[in-house]
């Protein structure tokens, strides 16, 4: 793996003609923003690229998919993958495919496995839009709206509508100049419906979770556990659950906040986050998962009951480093 500046990843952009853009699997705002926008900034340039993600796009994303796209199939020369950061995210259907073979990584996860053999990637950034952009930029690509629209959407939702700390003076010049460029583009609309508009299931569901919330460590550790018969009873998917990984840590007091999200039977997916000092990043390390010291996730093998203790002894440990 070599390491790649913004600079030397535009220039590798800038030679690529054909390209593959590999996204993370559960699409969030990011890494459909980011793939996206990579995608038509390469095709304003007269080449070929396609995304790819082994989920398909939640509706609630449509918005930012570029219109009528009909892509000819076409083989590439550079195979990209953007806001994914370890190779098993891509999902198990692509990575049958493309395990080993992606080129550029362009990312902002400081857990990044290293798995490309070019990684531009940015640990301070906000988003992979972030990033992104700033490459579109040192490719004197002039940001179309269609692209303004998913970069814009990465920011937010990858920044709790600009409000987590990894949002920097760099990130609000980026939205600011998107903004004066694009002036008409529904930005509020947009937070609205990332942020705020939930389906009436979603809504249900959030007050029975409210009800199921756990304390532990006096309230310093918060979790919850979203089983599959919760979400059959009020009738929602896995695309609607965004933004649930930050509700165990609404509760005053609560230091980390886990979410366990039952994906199989006795298999389940962790989100966690940390209000301020401890870092879930590294907790998350221990059951093979990563991310950003605030916000990370993993996967574990396990009964709800033996994951919860798992996961709560993990976080008491890391709380006292
Ligand atoms: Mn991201």
């Amino acid at each position: 793996m070599r390491e790649f500046t913004v600079n030397e990843a535009a220039k590798r952009l800038l030679e690529a003609e054909n390209a593959y853009i590999l996204i993370h699997r559960s699409p969030d705002g990011d890494c459909i923003g980011s793939g996206y926008a990579l995608a038509l900034a390469l095709r304003s340039q007269g080449k070929k690229a396609k995304v790819l993600c082994s989920d398909a796009i939640p509706e609630r994303y449509h918005f930012m998919l570029p219109e009528a796209e009909t892509i000819e199939h076409f083989e590439p020369d550079i195979i990209i993958s953007a806001d994914v950061a370890d190779e098993k995210l891509i999902g198990d259907t692509l990575f049958e495919q493309y395990a080993g073979k992606t080129d550029l990584c362009i990312d902002h996860h400081i857990s990044n496995t290293g798995y490309a053999k070019e990684l531009c990637l940015d640990g301070n950034a906000a988003a992979a839009c972030q990033v992104v952009y700033e490459i579109l930029k040192a490719m004197n690509i002039s940001v179309t709206r269609e692209m303004a629209v998913c970069l814009y959407t990465g920011l937010a939702t990858d920044t709790g509508c600009f409000m987590y700390d990894n949002v920097s003076p760099r990130t609000l010049r980026i939205a600011a100049e998107i903004m004066e460029q694009y002036p008409d583009i529904p930005y509020a609309a947009i937070n609205r419906n990332m942020f705020i508009v939930k389906s009436m299931g979603r809504m249900q569901l959030d007050s029975i979770l409210t009800k199921q919330l756990e304390s532990y460590a006096d309230g310093k550790c918060m979790l919850v556990c979203i089983t599959k018969e919760l979400m059959d009873k009020y009738g929602i998917d896995e695309s609607e659950l965004d933004g649930v990984a930050g509700f165990p840590l609404q509760v005053e007091g609560a230091e980390v906040g886990i979410v366990l999200k039952e994906r199989e039977k006795n298999f389940f997916r962790i989100s966690m986050r940390s209000a301020d000092k401890v870092n879930v990043s590294d907790i998350c390390k221990c059951f093979g998962g990563g991310g950003h010291i605030k916000a990370a996730g993993c996967s574990i093998e396990a009964s709800a009951e033996d994951a919860k203790r798992m996961l709560v002894e993990a976080v008491m440990k890391g709380m006292q480093k």
